[in-house]
């Protein structure tokens, strides 16, 4: 697998996948539903790596901004020279942002141990590789697997402070409760004065938004279509894609960046032996991407049983490194 296309994706397959049953769930909900975890297969890894370089899709530069330029203002909020701890980066990739932290810390001789979770071992052994010639010195432990696995295996192997980050605006892609869900497990695992660092894009212009995630080149349009194609694929099914329409739409008021796919016409659609009926012009919604003001995150956190540390912002303050502490 190509390391570079999961960068800012890994989130997504987090191991507890159950195609064939969550895409029939989701088909005979109302409105239809399917998750947006599953747009990352092989085409919508490389789909998503076009998104990221697309000039309007701007989440990855602000974060890399932050982690780039902000390396400093990062290692003094989670690490403290006196104190060892470990590192532990929830769905790792190629870990192209955090390595800028790592190196930092490497460079001011801090005692601490990196430790990525990503579901694919073959990830791991690349990134462990690469880190390996960069950074000599780091010490690095990686975890494959599921995440909250992870962070139990994390926990059981040292008593250190734990600070786990979570990147790329990957909790924008939960609805509300899902998100409070999966902040307060990591609370679960973690101990007093450990720290989680989350990724949040920020509500700003919508237009700017809206353009984001709604190309003139039809990337996200693909990006989306294609995980009719993968169910084709992977499931024996028989959508047209010609027959859906994306649809994109920015709620400025709640924040909610959705996709859609619109039928075109009605239509049958088989999945295996069930048989699904679309009415022309009904949608299947297709994924959130969450868009946060500063109370939006300061509930999330207080909510989930945590509170703010510090927060970091790119440059253009259009995203979010908040630092929670338990
Ligand atoms: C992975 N995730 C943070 C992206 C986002 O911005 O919600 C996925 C994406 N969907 C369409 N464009 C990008």
């Amino acid at each position: 697998m190509n390391v570079q296309l999961k960068q800012d994706c890994h989130f997504k397959n987090d191991g507890t996948d159950n195609f064939g049953s969550d895409v029939l769930k989701g088909l005979s909900a109302h409105p239809k539903k399917l998750p947006s975890k599953y747009f990352y297969d092989k085409t919508g890894d490389r789909l998503f790596q076009e998104i990221m370089a697309m000039p309007e899709y701007y989440l990855t530069n602000c974060e890399l901004d932050i982690f780039q330029n902000k390396t400093e203002e990062l290692a003094k909020a989670i690490s403290n020279i006196n104190e060892s701890f470990d590192l532990i980066e929830l769905g790792a990739g190629d870990a192209m942002k955090s390595s800028y932290l790592l190196k930092n810390l490497v460079e001011k001789g801090t005692n601490f141990t990196y430790m990525p979770i990503d579901i694919s071992g073959n990830i791991l052994s690349v990134l462990q590789e690469n880190l390996k010639k960069k950074l000599p010195e780091l010490e690095i432990l990686p975890l494959e697997g599921e995440y909250f696995d992870m962070l139990d295996k994390a926990t059981g192997i040292s008593k250190r402070k734990k600070v786990v980050l979570f990147l790329g605006g990957n909790i924008g892609n939960m609805e509300s409760e899902e998100a409070r869900h999966f902040c307060n497990e990591v609370k679960r695992k973690l101990n007093a004065g450990d720290l989680f660092l989350v990724g949040f894009d920020l509500k700003k212009n919508p237009n700017t938004i809206l353009a984001a995630y709604n190309d003139p080149a039809g990337i996200t349009a693909s990006f989306n279509l294609n995980l009719l194609t993968r169910i084709n694929r992977e499931l024996n099914a028989d959508f047209k894609v010609e027959n859906f329409q994306h649809y994109q739409n920015y709620d400025p008021v709640s924040g909610a960046c959705r996709s859609f796919l619109v039928s075109l016409c009605d239509q049958e659609v088989h999945v295996g032996k069930h048989l699904f009926y679309f009415k022309k012009d009904e949608w299947i919604d297709m994924e959130i991407s969450q868009k946060f003001s500063e109370q939006d995150i300061k509930k999330l956190a207080g909510d989930s049983g945590f509170h703010i540390l510090v927060e970091i912002k790119d440059t253009k303050n259009w995203f979010v490194d908040s630092i929670w502490m338990v």
